[in-house]
């Protein structure tokens, strides 16, 4: 993988999406050659754009010799590895590019999974030396959240007339968006959709949740990006972003505690796998009855059950 074979890394890629058990001792070697990409995450509703937003960041970035590794996730689709979004189809402009690798994921059952195959196929991409990974992902829910937060710099996409977008805007992306686009700029609803963006960034630049480290209130950009109007515009914002980062030391700041929060979040993981499959094996016998037809309380059923949990290294 790391001198440029492509398949190689496809296959390493399904590793991480398979979470198999070659999985760890893969990332153990990559490890030391991980941290040179900048990673962005695009992320909005569905239809908004996000794609053709990709597309265009892709050329932009390629006619510079940039190279770019894409990964396109979509946790409502049970399809994995292969043209999921029909991202594919619109992307072949790359596909024969070897500065581009694109890749669909997509969850197979297992959303929690998602947000951590992810980090890892980003690590591989950033590992066989794609100086940028552009990260899309569908919708606003917890797994596109967790998603967006292995991004260096945040755009999060709307697009004017789908309704109250910024109301039911997933609690937490006000605060992980770095950028605000609003695609598909020539529709009427937009000059209002951008006001109503700029008010929401200032209140969070303002408020008590806002991110102190750097000083950055969130630009709302519009675009249109199948004319590829805005999108170099885009692209410079997402640089100055990037320059504010690294220059103030906020960058390496937040990648340490985003690393923190990875292990944590792989240890929990583990420990619930291991908690449910001795639960499963365990016999329990009456006592889950015994709770469910309220003979005893919950803390005395718990209280007997544990000892049977050995809890040790899964
Ligand atoms: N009118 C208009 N159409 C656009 C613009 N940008 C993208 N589109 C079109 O909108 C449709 C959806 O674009 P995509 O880039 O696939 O959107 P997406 O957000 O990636 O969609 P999903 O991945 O399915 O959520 C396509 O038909 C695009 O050609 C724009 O600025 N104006
Ligand atoms: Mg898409």
């Amino acid at each position: 993988m790391r001198s440029g074979d492509r398949l190689a890394l496809a296959r390493l890629i399904t590793h991480a999406e398979n979470r198999t058990s070659a999985l760890p001792a893969i990332m153990r070697a990559v490890h030391p050659h991980g941290s040179g990409a900048y990673v962005v995450g695009i992320t909005g509703p569905p239809g908004a754009g996000k794609s053709t937003i990709v597309d265009r960041l892709t050329a932009l970035l390629r006619a510079e010799s940039a190279t770019v590794g894409i990964v396109a996730v979509d946790p409502s689709s049970p399809f994995t590895g292969g043209a999921v979004l029909g991202d594919r189809i619109r992307m072949q402009a790359h596909a024969l590019d070897s500065g581009v690798f694109i890749r669909s994921m997509a969850s197979r059952g297992a959303l929690g999974g998602l947000a951590r195959a992810t980090g890892d196929v980003v690590k591989l991409l950033a590992a066989a030396g794609f100086a940028w990974v552009l990260v899309e992902t569908v919708g606003v829910g917890q797994t596109e959240l967790d998603v967006m937060k292995l991004a260096d710099t945040t755009v999060v996409v709307f697009v004017p007339g789908s309704g109250d977008a910024v109301q039911t805007m997933k609690a937490g992306l006000m605060e992980a968006a770095d950028v605000f686009v609003v695609n598909k700029a020539d529709r009427s609803g937009a000059p209002g959709l951008m006001a109503e963006l700029k008010f929401a960034a200032h209140l969070q630049y303002t408020g008590p949740t806002a991110r102190r480290d750097v000083d950055w209130e969130t630009p709302v950009l519009a675009t249109q990006a199948d004319s590829d109007a805005g999108t170099a515009d885009l692209l410079d914002t997402i640089r100055r972003h990037r320059e504010l980062l690294e220059a103030s030391g906020a960058l390496e700041a937040r990648r340490a505690a985003r690393r923190r929060a990875e292990l944590r979040a792989l240890l929990a993981e583990e420990l619930t796998g291991s908690l449910e499959r001795r639960l499963a094996a365990a016999d329990l016998g009456r006592t889950v009855e015994d709770v469910a037809d309220g003979t005893i309380d919950l803390y005395t059923a718990a209280e007997a059950i544990r000892p049977m949990l050995s809890l040790g290294p899964s």
